[in-house]
């Protein structure tokens, strides 16, 4: 199913006079504010964020699922989905492939579908997390930090394959992120588990092409409930650092313990220039892996704050992150879950252009925190939707992706081509 783009066209020209109205009013401000809304646009444009393969079908949790029919069965439906987001977003021009979930048996047919599409490889990532049936050794008490070598082989080997594949499909970042840790006090060796972690990872960084770069993500808890080896960002950078120039720390939003000031670890890291990517996502309690702004829209806009800041004070040389979502829906259409998170990344970057940096920066100087919080919420209390849907309009996608979707009936398409009982691969 590809979206026709006079369907889009077609719908556009509904919403269009509303559009054009806000947008002017939002311009004029922008231009008071000696700020360009082209300038601006381009930038919007060019942020692209990458679709997460294994979030196309419906998640759950260990205490139900409830799927909604029409759900990818292949890599090639699921390139194809993203396709579909692209189509009336022009915001989601990559797709994060998660191994064995999503093996591409014919690389020349998937890159092609890809290339259709205006897609590419983003990140791919690897599983030690779980035992695949054919496997020899299990995972249960851990992957690159167990206490048999010969268990720690098969996931270095593991994590070399994954690399294998993406270099074929033309992706040049591998993604390890791992359970490994323990839930009982006394279960593990701490030391003993980083150290043998950080061997292994060793091993992996030596097996990635010159040209490629290792994100190291990092988890407090779940599956283990007592330690995890790679519980923070300062392990992640420690193990990062000690890796090699091509190692960095990926932040996934749901990875903090609660009230974690995660803007002041965005600029830490992008400080040290070991800040490889995000994995984005919203919660209000564990990893939810809710809708990005669902919760805590004003927390992402922090942290786009610190992200601006540093992409354009890049003293550390800090490469451009990557940029993709991890969710995972129990309640919504995953395309409608993934289009509004598009829009609120989207947005929280949007306003966080806003912010007038050198009048921040002298507030700052002057220790005055009255003038510095007018300075910021100024900028994020400006409805730069208007900014965004002309970034989409400009690019021939939709001024209202989600309603576009509904109007379009783009779901009950999807359930009369792949039925209701269709199960996506994934978490
Ligand atoms: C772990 C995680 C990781 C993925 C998995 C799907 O919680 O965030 O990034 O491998 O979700
Ligand atoms: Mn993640």
């Amino acid at each position: 199913m590809q979206l026709d783009k006079n369907q889009i066209r077609l719908l556009n020209d509904q919403a269009l006079p509303e559009h054009r109205e806000s947008f002017e009013y939002l311009s004029q401000r922008l231009k008071a504010q000696n700020l360009e809304a082209d300038k601006l646009i381009r930038k919007i444009q060019e942020f692209q964020v990458a679709i997460p393969s294994w979030a196309l079908g419906t998640g759950g949790t260990r205490f139900g699922r409830f799927p909604g029919g029409g759900e990818p069965r292949s890599l090639e439906e699921k390139i194809t989905d993203v396709g579909t987001l692209h189509a009336l977003n022009a915001g989601s021009g990559a797709i994060s492939l998660h191994i064995p979930w999503d093996i591409p048996e014919d690389v020349a047919k998937i890159k092609a579908l890809a290339t259709e599409h205006g897609l590419l490889f983003d990140a791919v990532n690897s599983n030690t997390f779980q035992d695949q049936p054919e496997q020899e050794r299990s995972y249960k008490f851990g992957s690159l930090c167990h206490t048999d070598a010969r268990v720690r082989r098969q996931a270095v080997d593991h994590n070399l394959e994954v690399i294998r594949y993406g270099e074929m499909l033309g992706s040049k970042s591998l993604t390890v992120w791992l359970a490994d840790g323990s839930s009982f006090p006394g279960q593990m060796n701490f030391r003993k588990a980083l150290q043998r972690t950080l061997e292994s990872l060793k091993e992996i960084y030596a097996g990635m092409p010159k040209d490629w770069k290792l994100f190291v993500e990092y988890k407090p808890f779940e599956p283990n409930f007592y330690h995890t080896v790679i519980q923070d960002w300062g392990t992640s950078h420690l193990l990062a650092s000690q890796l090699g120039d091509r190692a960095f720390t990926l932040v996934d939003l749901g990875h903090h313990l609660p009230n974690t000031n995660i803007e002041q670890i965005v600029a830490t890291l992008m400080m040290q220039g070991k800040l490889g990517g995000f994995h984005f996502n919203d919660s209000k309690f564990g990893d939810d892996d809710l809708t990005v702004g669902a919760m805590k829209p004003y927390q992402l806009f922090l942290i786009f704050n610190e992200l601006v800041a540093g992409m354009e004070d890049n003293q550390s040389a800090n490469p451009s992150p990557a940029w993709m979502i991890d969710a995972s829906h129990n309640l919504k259409d995953p395309m409608e879950d993934l289009l509004q998170s598009i829009e609120a990344i989207q947005l929280a970057y949007a306003q966080a252009l806003l912010v007038d940096r050198d009048a921040l920066e002298s507030a700052r100087e002057d220790n005055d925190p009255v003038l510095a919080q007018e300075i910021l919420q100024a900028a994020f209390r400006t409805d730069a939707r208007p900014l965004i849907a002309e970034a989409r309009l400009r690019a021939g996608a939709a001024l209202q992706p989600v309603a576009a979707y509904r109007k379009l009936d783009l779901r009950k398409n999807l359930v009369l081509e792949r039925g209701s009982k269709s199960q996506a691969t994934g978490l």
